[in-house]
């Protein structure tokens, strides 16, 4: 009984004075969910913000910074595919056109989000939201640029692409409001 008493206060030891890392991963990322909870798509949120790990020590206008970056490099990869469209389609006339335009979208989308994180930096969160907004817009504005050419396949790529852009700016959107400034 005596040895096996001494494994207990052993176990409890360890299990109070060196807790394993998840220990403080899972404590920081309460303001993590509560701030997703904000947002309309709780699990993009969740699984974009805990993608990068300053997340974790990070308040909720970090939160917002850092869902700001991600939705800003989803664009720039979005330009990047647009450019490889257009490597791939040389021949056809109305698909340079097309294409080119939409790549000048998602850059503006790049250029709203650069904007709302200045205006986060300047404490204004209304200005911030306006530019997140005028982000989410964009890649719509590219579907359109499809939609003046029914003969043109919208790719499926860019559908997905579009679509998740969009969320990612709801998502920050939903961050933003609950900063209440
Ligand atoms: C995490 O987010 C911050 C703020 O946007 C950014 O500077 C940093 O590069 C990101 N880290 C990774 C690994 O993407
Ligand atoms: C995308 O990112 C690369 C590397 O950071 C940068 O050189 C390029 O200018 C960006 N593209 C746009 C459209 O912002
Ligand atoms: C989607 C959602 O719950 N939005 C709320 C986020 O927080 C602000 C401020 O508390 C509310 O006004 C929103 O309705």
């Amino acid at each position: 009984m005596g040895s096996l008493a001494a494994i207990f206060i052993l176990l409890l030891s360890i299990a109070h004075f060196s807790p394993p890392s998840h220990f403080f991963v899972s404590g920081d990322s309460t303001l993590i969910r509560k701030t997703c909870k904000n947002t309309t798509y709780y699990n993009l949120c969740m699984s974009s913000l805990k993608s990068n790990s300053s997340s974790f020590k990070a308040d909720t206008k970090g939160l917002a910074v850092i869902m700001i970056g991600i939705a800003m490099t989803h664009a720039n990869q979005t330009t990047r595919y647009l450019s490889s469209q257009l490597v791939s389609n040389t021949n056809d006339a109305v698909i340079q056109k097309v294409v080119k335009d939409c790549a000048d979208k998602y850059s503006l989308a790049i250029e709203s989000l650069q904007e709302s994180l200045q205006q986060l930096d300047l404490m204004s969160s209304d200005y911030a939201s306006v530019q997140v907004t005028a982000a989410k817009d964009y890649p719509n504005v590219c579907h359109n640029e499809y939609r003046r050419f029914p003969g043109l396949a919208y790719p499926a790529e860019l559908a997905h692409r579009e679509v998740q852009l969009e969320h990612m700016c709801d998502v920050a959107l939903g961050i933003i409001d609950v900063l209440g400034w």
